[in-house]
């Protein structure tokens, strides 16, 4: 090898033609558009923050059960507190782009004394997700995987205006390492601007002194001056103040113009106006801007750092085997059950292909048998067609003497006759 030990040389050329490859990011384009997106939100949070209503807020429909009873029709009966983790699919299109956009709507925790157990189905549910696909990374046949990973989690935070609740502290802490946490001020038309602006510094002095792990749209090299502005902004509004609403009113009021929004007695607070509330931003920043970011963080960081401590939990036995035996019979049992399922499924390819081959091989079989007697079949009637030939040769030869011989004497007579 040339050059300095682990390098390998660029030569730079400049090309005398164009060769086409400028066209790369059309060819990508449209491959993407062809696929379709898709992607995941999770949202989660305490009880009655209106984490259903910002759903509802999302696809701009009524989908969620809220507690105020803002639901679809169908679904009115249950209309409440959310009770079990729901999971809304709504196929999208925009100029021909298709979404798949899943948004997973969570119990909220916090009505009980002891809380502490609280975030575990959000965390299980999200690790569930993760052994889903790395269980269709390992199987034989990886065609059609379907990608239920969370890219997204949005964290309501009670709008208390002091800080972060020790159990949001301990939850966003969780969170952190296992998805994107995207945290938001929950109800924020509860609070006054100045109330919001102080209440965000406390919150992101909380996260920073806590070493929670939050998600920050990451600027890059090459962004032009206008898009670096737009995530600078962005980032300024993290935790986002969020306000959701299920009704729209007319505004001005008599007017055709329908706005979402919250009404009360001094006025009206509009969903989608940014001077407002931060919805657009969120929304903006999870949609329209940051969505492959956030999903290539969650297959690259995220679920990478999961599945490499689960392989390793797998190959670093001999080490857990001494210091905690419980954990390696646990881990021992599961990895075997795992090598147990891939034997059956190569077991059941091999099955099904060999079973392919016999059946081909029975059809052809079956096919030269046919054939076979259909020849044989032939060659019989061929041969009862020459008998029945020569019999009438035969009698056609000596009729006067047929009567006086025997039929062997006829037939000696009848050859003779006919070679003469
Ligand atoms: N003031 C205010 N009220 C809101 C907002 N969003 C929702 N609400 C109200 O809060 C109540 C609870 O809303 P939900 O969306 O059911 O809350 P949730 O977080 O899903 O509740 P659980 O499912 O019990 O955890 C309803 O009466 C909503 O109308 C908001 O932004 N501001
Ligand atoms: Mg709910």
């Amino acid at each position: 090898m040339s050059g300095v030990a682990g390098t390998v040389p660029v030569v730079k050329k400049n090309l005398n033609g164009i060769v086409g490859f400028h066209n790369l990011p059309n060819q990508v384009h449209r491959k993407s558009v062809k696929k379709g997106f898709h992607f995941t939100i999770m949202i989660v949070g305490e009880s009655g923050l209106g984490k259903s209503t910002l759903i509802n807020t999302l696809f701009n429909a009524p989908i969620a059960p809220t507690r105020d009873g803002n639901a679809a029709k169908d679904q009115q009966d249950s209309a409440s507190k959310t009770v079990e983790i729901n999971s809304f699919t709504s196929d999208i299109e925009e100029n021909g782009v298709k979404l798949k956009l899943t948004v997973i709507d969570t119990p909220g925790f916090g009505d009980f004394i002891n809380n502490t157990e609280a975030h575990k189905p959000i965390l299980k549910s999200i690790e569930e997700r993760y052994e889903n696909y790395l269980d269709q990374e390992s199987r034989v046949n990886r065609k059609n995987m379907t990608d239920n990973r969370v890219h997204a989690c949005i964290y309501f935070i009670a709008p208390t205006g002091h800080s972060l609740k020790q159990l949001d502290v301990q939850f966003m802490k969780e969170l952190g390492p296992k998805v994107n946490l995207i945290p938001v001020i929950a109800k924020s038309d509860v609070l006054t601007e100045a109330e919001v602006t102080g209440f965000k510094e406390r919150i992101l002095q909380d996260i920073k002194a806590n070493n929670i792990q939050i998600y920050y749209p990451a600027v890059h090299e090459n962004d032009d001056p206008e898009t670096v502005q737009e995530i600078k902004e962005i980032i300024s509004r993290i935790p986002f103040a969020i306000v959701g609403s299920n009704q729209t009113f007319e505004h001005p009021p008599g007017s055709k113009n329908h706005i979402r929004g919250r009404k009360y007695p001094w006025g009206l607070i509009e969903i989608d106006n940014e001077a407002h509330c931060d919805f657009v931003k969120l929304r903006q920043m999870l949609i329209r801007s940051h969505m492959e970011e956030l999903k290539e963080h969650t297959t690259q960081i995220l679920y990478e750092s999961h599945r490499s401590l689960k392989l390793e939990g797998a190959g670093v036995r001999g080490k857990d085997a001494k210091t905690n035996p419980a954990k390696f019979e646990e881990e021992k049992r599961a990895h075997e059950l795992k090598m147990a399922k891939m034997e059956q499924e190569m077991k059941a390819v091999f099955q099904q292909k060999v079973s392919e081959k016999e059946k081909k091989l029975k059809q052809s079989e079956e096919e030269l048998y046919a054939r076979h007697k259909e020849m044989k079949q032939q060659l019989e009637q061929q041969r009862l067609d020459l008998e029945e030939r020569k019999k009438r040769l035969l009698g056609g030869a000596s009729p006067a003497r047929a009567n006086s011989n025997t039929p062997t004497q006829q037939s000696q007579k009848g050859k003779t006759g006919l070679f003469k």
